[in-house]
């Protein structure tokens, strides 16, 4: 893009004021929810994060403070302050006021936030009940505060000062947002991602709602490499140090760290100017097009493999925990959720760094290279065996309804967009909620027991269980290589279990199932959760049902406590078909939760730390997450 574009593209946009949003906050933010909170806090420290990517920038301190507020302070240059060429204002003030604004002056930056990102600080601003910001420059400090969006008066140069920083600090308007709670862990588990994929940089959290002001401080000199070592801390390692290349060329970085394991997962995640690029792109394309070449190559010049086998990509992959970090000036992302890396030149860039990586590294390290290609030829062996279960529970069609499983209370309706399945736990609540539903377009599935546990087994075990078998039926897609999308019979997969340790556990077992074998399902945003009701109350005729504990609280409050009678639903059985009906399928009253990939690393540590082998692991993190899993059985 040439300057006068850029020019162009920011006069137009200043049309459009920050009243646009605060109208569609959605529009720019994603959501509301708390998912689009947290956002705000991502923007700001991207701001920062770019000055560190332009040099300039050591630290980065994240604070939550009592009030509700959040404070991002760093070490860069500043924002400018000096007046702007086009709009005549602090350069401070245009940033924070007109959108899009953001790093329009300094044509050199090493620009990189781009996607989900970088819609700019003004879009905080907007969004802030109040937003205060600082910056050090030129030996003063200047200050300005903005009420929704609007200075309260002009920058002003408060006192001298020695050293040089931005530090902004903004409170979330309640009018916009539907929660106000910042979560400690999800902010640190993307912080924590920032540190590793921009090495050297320290980042800091700290949480001043707490009474003893919960900090964490981090810093990774090995940048990507301690990413992946941190990936498969609870894992065995096939090899002790990961393997990492990187390449810059033109305005292009690429970094790539991997480590093989005795797992039987695949750990690939890919990013691309730090955003998480859940749904792949060239740079995954790239890579994995080189490791599947290296690897078959590798065995046929070694004679490995007595047969004339030919690994697939999975084989390869089985048991890889890999990063894939590229940054690069113009960022295109495509998909549904903007998470895919369109630049077609980036696919041979990384290709080329792999082959020629790879190649070099099995020939310097045959022992390592040994280890690792044996795997994948087991993996190839399983996988041969794992081919006729699967044809087994593999969509039939509409001729062969009769493959459905038995236990399937299936719907009329046909079109699966308006199709909708629960999975519900033991026989008594299948029993209500087939009685209870709209059968017209609600199908039932009752799951008997425990269903296999999916971390801990290959492919082949997991399509032999009978609860497995059913779900899979059901759905319709097919899992894994056989994965199809438009196979699905229903739209909405709905998990729903008792608010109770087993009820807990079994939602985990299935999520795991599904976040191994159907990724796609929940990218396409087709995997709820139900929430079932904990208590009903009752005064006088009118009943209210109540969903936690602080609701329950609340609720109690505002009836007074005279004449109510509260039952607390230990499980879904306890519940009539009507009341079942009503609290929890009803499209019109029920709540779901989407269950989304927004951190695909977050689900898989939980899943891996529940789910895997290690009791120890498992322990400590019930104990640190007590309140959000209740317990499992250890
Ligand atoms: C553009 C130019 C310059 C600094 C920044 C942007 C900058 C922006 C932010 C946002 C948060 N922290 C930041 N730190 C710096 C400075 C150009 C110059 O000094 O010549």
């Amino acid at each position: 893009m040439s300057d006068k574009q850029v020019y162009d593209a920011s006069r137009i946009q200043v049309l459009e004021g920050l009243e646009a949003v605060r109208k569609r906050p959605s529009m720019y933010i994603g959501s509301t929810d708390s998912r689009g909170l947290h956002h705000l806090v991502y923007e700001v420290v991207d701001n920062s994060i770019d000055e560190a990517l332009a040099g300039f920038c050591t630290r980065i301190d994240v604070t939550l403070n009592p009030d509700g507020s959040v404070t991002v302070l760093d070490n860069g240059r500043g924002i400018p302050i000096d007046p702007h060429p086009f709009h005549k204002k602090s350069a401070l003030e245009v940033v924070m006021t007109i959108l899009h604004a953001g790093g329009k002056f300094d044509k050199n930056a090493y620009k990189v936030s781009g996607g989900l990102h970088g819609v700019g600080v003004s879009v905080v601003n907007a969004l802030s009940e109040w937003l205060e910001v600082e910056v050090l420059r030129d030996g003063k400090k200047y200050f300005q505060r903005y009420i929704r969006g609007k200075p309260e008066t002009d920058v002003q140069e408060i006192e001298a000062a020695q050293t040089t920083g931005t530090k902004t600090t903004f409170k979330p308007d309640a009018k916009i947002f539907e929660t106000l709670d910042f979560d400690y862990d999800i902010l640190l588990s993307r912080l924590r991602e920032l540190a590793f994929l921009n090495r050297g940089i320290t980042i800091s959290l700290r949480d001043l709602r707490t009474p003893d002001g919960q900090t964490e401080t981090l810093t990774y000199d090995g940048g990507i490499v301690e990413f992946v070592e941190y990936l498969n801390k609870k894992k065995q390692p096939l090899h002790e140090k990961s393997i990492y290349f990187e390449r810059q060329r033109d305005d292009m970085i690429v970094e790539i760290a991997m480590q093989y394991t005795s797992s039987y997962s695949e750990n690939v995640y890919s990013f691309a100017n730090n955003i998480n690029t859940h749904e792949g792109g060239t740079h995954i394309i790239g890579f994995k097009t080189a490791l599947t070449r290296v690897a078959n190559d590798y065995i046929k010049a070694n004679k490995l493999s007595k047969e004339d086998t030919k690994l697939t990509g999975d084989d390869v992959r089985e048991g890889l925990t890999a990063i894939i970090s590229v940054k690069l000036m113009e960022p295109q992302f495509e998909g549904q959720t903007k998470t895919r890396l369109g630049n077609s030149d980036v696919k041979g860039i990384v290709d080329s760094l792999v082959t020629d990586g790879l190649a070099e590294y099995f020939e310097e390290n045959p022992r390592v290279a040994n280890v690792i290609l044996e795997k994948a030829l087991l993996a190839q062996k399983a996988r041969e065996a794992a081919k006729k279960a699967r044809e087994l529970t593999r969509r039939k069609n509409a001729l062969e309804v009769s493959t459905l499983p038995g236990k399937l209370a299936d719907c009329s309706e046909k079109n699966p967009k308006l199709c909708e399945i629960y999975i519900v736990e033991g026989d008594s609540a299948g029993g209500s909620a087939k009685q209870g539903r709209d059968r017209g377009f609600q199908a039932i599935l009752p799951l008997r027991g425990k269903i296999l546990n999916v971390e801990k087994a290959r492919l082949a075990k997991i399509l032999k269980n009978n609860e497995v078998i059913s779900l899979i039926t059901a759905i319709g897609t097919g899992v894994s290589e056989d994965f199809d999308l438009e196979s699905a019979r229903y739209h909405k997969v709905i998990i729903m279990t008792d608010a109770d340790v087993d009820g807990a556990h079994i939602r985990t077992l299935l999520l795991t199932l599904f976040f191994r074998y159907m990724r796609q399902l929940i990218d396409a945003g087709y995997v709820y959760i139900a929430q079932p009701p904990l208590y009903r109350i009752k005064k006088g005729k009118a009943e209210h049902y109540v969903y936690s504990d602080r609701e329950l609280d609340e609720k109690l409050n505002e009836l007074g406590e005279k004449g109510i009678s509260i039952q607390r639903y230990k499980g879904l059985g306890e519940m009539n078909p009507d009341q079942l009906w009503e609290t929890t399928m009803n499209p019109e009253t029920r709540t779901l939760l989407q269950v989304t990939l927004d951190d695909a690393i977050r689900a898989d540590e939980i899943f891996r730390v529940l789910m895997g082998d290690e009791v120890e692991p498992r322990r400590n993190f019930i104990e640190t997450h007590a309140k959000e899993v209740v317990d499992l059985d250890i």
